[in-house]
């Protein structure tokens, strides 16, 4: 049986790698295999494309060169790590995924729709998540943690953007949950972190649960 594929989205310090974490603790107590991974990156040739794309080495290329470059990833991670883990059975808790590139390169980097969608078509046609958890809280809380997290650090690319594009990517994010409310649930990020570890358990939870069978079949 197909294993489950669990993708975790939001902006920036929103507690995605946190949470990746807490799940697959709380899914490995209960039996299952689970397999934690991120974008970009999660594979061998993908996070030497993590390198060249978050160094900014990659951006004199310009939107669609990184957005191409971000999908190049992607496509050997789904192969190398991703179909495999879920040929297994395992669940997959991947921190980031498609909607990133929406959000980012997309709704905020103004690439177009036509080159994000058929990236997207190519790079994921037998691999969608079966659930996408939108961590979502005020921008100004999550630059705040991301900060904290960094001390005396230089902020990064995104980090170093203005309050209204992280706004934006929040909005963006809420977009296209509010468009998927079948895969896509929202998540209140701002809670603790284990508050929000018990908010996400009752999300997956359905996951686990067999389907009920349709009344009048055997
Ligand atoms: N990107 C893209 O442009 N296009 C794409 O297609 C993809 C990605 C896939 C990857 O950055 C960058 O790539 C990303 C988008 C772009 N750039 N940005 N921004 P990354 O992998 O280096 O980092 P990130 O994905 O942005 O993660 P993050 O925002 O830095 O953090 P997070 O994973 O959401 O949060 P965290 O590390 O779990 O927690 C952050 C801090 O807050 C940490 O100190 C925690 O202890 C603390 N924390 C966590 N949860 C809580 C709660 N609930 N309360 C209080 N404090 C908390």
């Amino acid at each position: 049986m197909r294993g489950k594929f669990i993708t975790l989205e939001g902006g920036e310090g929103a507690g995605k790698s946190t949470q990746a974490r807490l799940l697959a603790e709380h899914l490995r107590n209960l039996g299952h295999e689970c397999v934690v991974t991120r974008e970009p990156g999660g594979s061998p040739v993908a996070e030497a494309l993590r390198e060249v794309i978050l160094s900014g080495a990659a951006a004199p290329l310009g939107p669609s060169a990184e957005t191409v470059l971000f999908a190049a990833a992607r496509i050997d991670h789904v192969v190398q790590t991703i179909l495999p883990a879920l040929a297994r059975g395992a669940f997959v808790v991947c921190d980031r995924f498609t909607d990133s590139t929406r959000v980012y390169q997309g709704a905020l980097g103004k690439v177009g729709p036509g080159l994000i969608h058929t990236l997207e078509e190519i790079a994921t046609a037998q691999c969608r998540p079966d659930l996408t958890l939108i961590l979502d809280l005020p921008a100004q809380t999550g630059l705040a943690r991301a900060a904290a997290r960094r001390a005396q650090q230089a902020a990064d690319r995104y980090e170093a953007e203005g309050l209204a594009f992280h706004e934006g990517l929040r909005l963006a994010f809420l977009e296209i949950a509010k468009s998927e409310p079948a895969r896509c649930k929202v998540v209140d990020a701002a809670k603790g972190p284990d508050e929000v570890a018990q908010a996400i358990w009752a999300t997956v939870q359905a996951l686990l649960e067999p389907a009920a069978p349709i009344a009048g079949t055997p």
